[in-house]
Order: C-alpha cells, then structure tokens, then sequence
C-alpha cells in the first residue's frame, strides 16, 4: 500500500430536494465520529460528504418551485453545508455532482466505457421511481390488485412508478455478476455489516441484468460527450463522486480540472450508507470500478434507519426532525450522543425527544455530569485545587482498571460498534460513581485526608481518560472536562455544570 495513503471515508451524497433532516445527520455524525476517533490516534484521514443533484427528482421539485434547479441546489446545498457545520462534522471536502471537477470525469468515464464495449445503446423499456430514480422491471413491481397501479418496491417508498420507453445506453452489469460474487467471497468485511450481505449476495447470485445509464426524458444531468441529447443517469453520475473527488482521471482522460490526489486517498476505507441504498453501492458502484479497473473500496457499510416517534418521516406527514429542533434545547454534543447510544449501528431505531430528555436527565446530568462536578468541587475544596504531582502507582488503584477499557473502546469505534464504544465508556462512568459512593471521601476527608488525596487524583485521572476517549462523540463537552480537570496543567475548580437539568 501507499505508504501516504489517508484513511478515507465517504458519506452518501445527499439529495438537494429537501432541507437536511436527522437521518442524514446519523450517517454523517457516524463518519465523522469514525474519522475523529482515527485522528485522535495520530493517522491521517480524509472525510469526504456532499450532495446528489441532478436528476428528474430535483428537476421536479425545481420546476415546481418555479426555480432552476441549480438555484434550488445552491440554496439546499448550502443548507447541508450549514448544517455539518453546526453539527461539529469536519470534513476535508464537500462534493457537490454540478461541479466542473464531477462532470468532466464522469463524463471521460462514460467515454472509456463506451470505447471499451462495456456501454452500448439500446431502447429501455420498463418502470421508473423518481422519488428512489430507480428503474424496476415489470416482474419486481407487479400491479396492485385493486387499482392496478404499479408502486415502487423499495421498502418505505411504495410511490406510483412511472412507464418510461426511451432511447439508453446501458452499462453491462451482467457481465459482473461473477466477479463481484467472488469479490464478496474472498473479502468478507467487503459488505458490512454482515447481516446484510446476505441478501445481496443472492441478488446477485440470481444473475444482473443490464442497467440503463443514459435518459433522454430527462435534462437535468449531466451529458453524454459523443452524445448530448442523453443525460448520464443520476445514480451513475453520483456514485462516482467518491473516486472523481480524489481527482482521479479515469483511462483516456489527459487534463481534468484540479490535482490528482487519487493515489493519496483511493480506494476508500470505509463508504457510510443507509440500509436502502445498500445495493447501489454493494452491487453497481463495484462493477462500475472494475469496468473502469480501478481497485474497489474496502467496505460498505449499511446502517438501518430512524423512525421518529414510532413513525417513518415522510413529506406527507411532514415529520422530519431537523436537527436544530433538538439542539437549540440541549446542545449539539447531546443530540450526537443520544443518535449514538440509544440505536446500535446497523439496526434500526426509533427517535423520541422523551427518550433524549431521560438519557439526558440519567446518563449525561447525573451519572457524567455530577460526577465531574462533585469530583472537581472536592479537589477544590480538600485539596485546594492542587493534585500531589507523580503519585507512586500503588496509589492509585481504579486507574488502571478503568485504562483497560480503551482497547475495547478503540475496537468498537474501529469496528463502528458505535453503541458498544458508548456501553464500555459508560460502565467505567458507573465504576467510578459507585466508588465515590463507596468511600464517601467528604466523611474520610475529616478522618484520613491522606487516603482523600490519593483518592481524588485517582478519580481525576480515571476522569480524564473518560474526557478523552467520549472526544470523537461529543468534542466541546470533552473538552470543558478535560478543561475542568486540569488536563492541560491548570488548577481544578468546581466545573460548571456541563448539563444543566431539564424537567
Ligand atoms: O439516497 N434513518 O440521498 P438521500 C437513517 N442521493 N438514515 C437516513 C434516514 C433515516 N430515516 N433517512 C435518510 C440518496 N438517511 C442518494 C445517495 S450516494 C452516491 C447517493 C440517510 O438524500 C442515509 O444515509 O435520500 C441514507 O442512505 C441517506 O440519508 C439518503 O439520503
């Protein structure tokens, strides 16, 4: 390997029909939890989000805002831009596919494949979802019993699909079905998590059939070069981005917009998606790079899906939670702990604000936030904010116990086990509140202010490694703690409260 190479994570490319809402969130925060867990060990990574859009979705939401749709794009793509923002996500980059950098390589790609025989036009016929700009055949969307309609299969969509005839160019997926089966056989963290590889590995195994690439009922894309009255289709512009983005210049193409840094980042470590776009990036976006014979990512990763008080978010019920909803009222690092902790990775989950409000109220206010508080008050008020410098290590008993939980947080973040990283963190959190409680150091302190002193420092070095290792989930409240505990030398005053308390 490439001795420079960068850890390189990517997440989906969101759609810029819509203001950025708490699912986007989730897949975004899990990539950046990963990629500051990965910075905080010294390595260098490259964390790469952006948005989706062309295609007929944000055709039709444009025209019927009576905008074009680049100015609806600007306006959404800004929105997400914001939002990571304030959301703390850092980002090295931000895709959007109406970049020059995007086009030119998508469309030097399409090119390569066409000279290469593995794009050829033909006629497609069958059904379209706009709302996934997905095509189905007439055996996968049967007609309803009832009313005879065809809707979309994709689990949670079920909208009308459309009949659509036109002239395409097809990529020949089939001929990747056997490569790819055996890509996922030898690679077994390819597919992640493994739960739901199954279900691609017999999609696959039924056989592929050609996929449509190009649409000509559709404008807003990006053209065909040798023949522009075909757009690429959306999914085979946008999947590209997370190689366009490393500036990589597909075989054939000399000069392209901005440095090539594909040697720096490609292939990327780890692509983030949710659960219904698995097979986009399971099954297209693969054979796509073996026809273009670049190397294939090392995973995909699938997460499942929020629903919101015991509903799925939907446009007709107009339930999707922006984020700032939540943290106006409890703050940024508490709405990424709470996605984090309340739904294991990979499974799906329900978001409920009473839910945030008790873990808030439980894990953050009383069982980390207290704990902080107390500790630091007593440190002020036995010890006058000073600990003893280099105690002797059999001073110190809890401190190693609680230093042998990081490998198993390190493990999970690495395994994106995010919810278990969050479970270990927490029992050391429970280990050092039933220590205090024990040994009730404001009674010892009239007592044995000896025994006292060794055992602030070891609750405020236990602390500390706390306050470091909940960094990449909630970075301004580690920081206050490791603030409040002295970490950077200072003296230790009685922290403010870090979670003032909601009733
Ligand atoms: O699919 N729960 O974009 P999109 C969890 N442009 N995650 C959710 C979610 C929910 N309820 N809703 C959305 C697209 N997400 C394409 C992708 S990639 C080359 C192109 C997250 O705006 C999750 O990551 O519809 C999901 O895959 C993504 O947002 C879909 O975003």
């Amino acid at each position: 390997m490439n001795p420079g190479k960068k850890f390189y994570i990517t997440t989906p490319l969101y759609y810029v029909n819509a203001s950025p809402h708490i699912g986007h969130a989730y897949t975004t925060l899990a990539a950046d939890i990963l990629a500051r867990h990965h910075r905080s060990k010294g390595r260098a990574v490259h964390l790469l989000t952006g948005t989706d859009e062309h295609g007929s979705k944000i055709e039709e939401v444009a025209l019927a805002a009576g905008v074009e749709p680049r100015a609806y794009a600007d306006k959404i793509a800004a929105e997400f831009a914001e939002m990571w923002k304030h959301l703390e996500v850092l980002h090295d980059d931000f895709i959007r596919t109406t970049q020059t950098r995007h086009v030119t390589r998508v469309q030097a790609a399409f090119e390569h494949l066409l000279a290469k025989g593995d794009i050829y036009k033909g006629i497609y016929k069958g059904y379209y979802c706009v709302a996934c700009e997905t095509y189905w055949t007439e055996t996968e969307a049967p007609p309803d019993g009832d009313s005879g309609m065809r809707r979309c299969p994709n689990e949670g969509c079920g909208k009308e699909l459309k009949l659509t005839e036109e002239e395409s160019y097809f990529f020949k997926l089939s001929k990747y079905a056997a490569p790819l089966l055996e890509h996922y056989e030898k690679n077994p963290g390819f597919l992640m998590p493994r739960s739901r590889s199954l279900e691609i590995v017999n999609f696959v195994k039924e056989g592929l059939r050609d996929l449509a690439v190009s649409r000509t009922k559709v404008r807003w894309g990006i053209p065909v070069a040798s023949d522009p009255k075909h757009v690429v289709y959306v999914w085979f512009d946008a999947l590209q981005n997370y190689i366009t983005a490393t500036g990589y210049r597909p075989p054939g193409m000399k000069d392209a917009e901005g440095e090539d840094h594909s040697q720096e980042l490609w292939p990327a470590d780890i692509h983030f998606v949710g659960k219904e776009i698995f097979r986009f990036h399971a099954v297209i976006w693969p054979a796509m790079l073996m026809a273009l014979g670049a190397p294939l990512p090392k995973c995909v990763y699938a997460h499942g899906w929020w629903t919101v008080e015991g509903q799925k978010m939907s446009k007709s019920k107009g339930n999707f939670v922006n984020p700032r909803e939540i943290t106006n009222e409890y703050g940024v690092d508490v709405f990424r702990y709470h996605l984090f902790r309340e739904m294991p990775f990979g499974n799906d989950g329900d978001f409920s604000v009473e839910k945030l409000k008790q873990r808030y109220n439980a894990e953050l206010a009383n069982d980390l936030g207290n704990l902080v508080s107390r500790v630091t008050n007593m440190v002020e008020k036995y010890l006058d904010g000073v600990l003893p410098e280099n105690p002797p290590a059999e001073k110190l008993e809890t401190t190693p116990r609680v230093e042998t939980a990081g490998p198993a947080v390190d493990a999970a973040i690495e395994a994106v086990d995010l919810q278990e990283a969050l479970n270990r963190i927490w029992a050391e959190v429970g280990r050092l509140n039933r220590l205090v409680n024990e040994k009730e150091p404001w009674k010892l302190a009239k007592t044995d202010p000896e025994a006292v002193k060794w055992l602030l420092c070891d609750l405020v070095f236990s602390l500390r490694l706390i306050g470091g290792w909940i960094s990449p989930f909630m970075p301004e409240i580690s920081s206050k703690i490791l603030a409040a505990l002295g970490a950077d030398g200072g003296k230790i005053e009685k922290a403010p409260p870090l979670f003032p308390r909601k009733d």
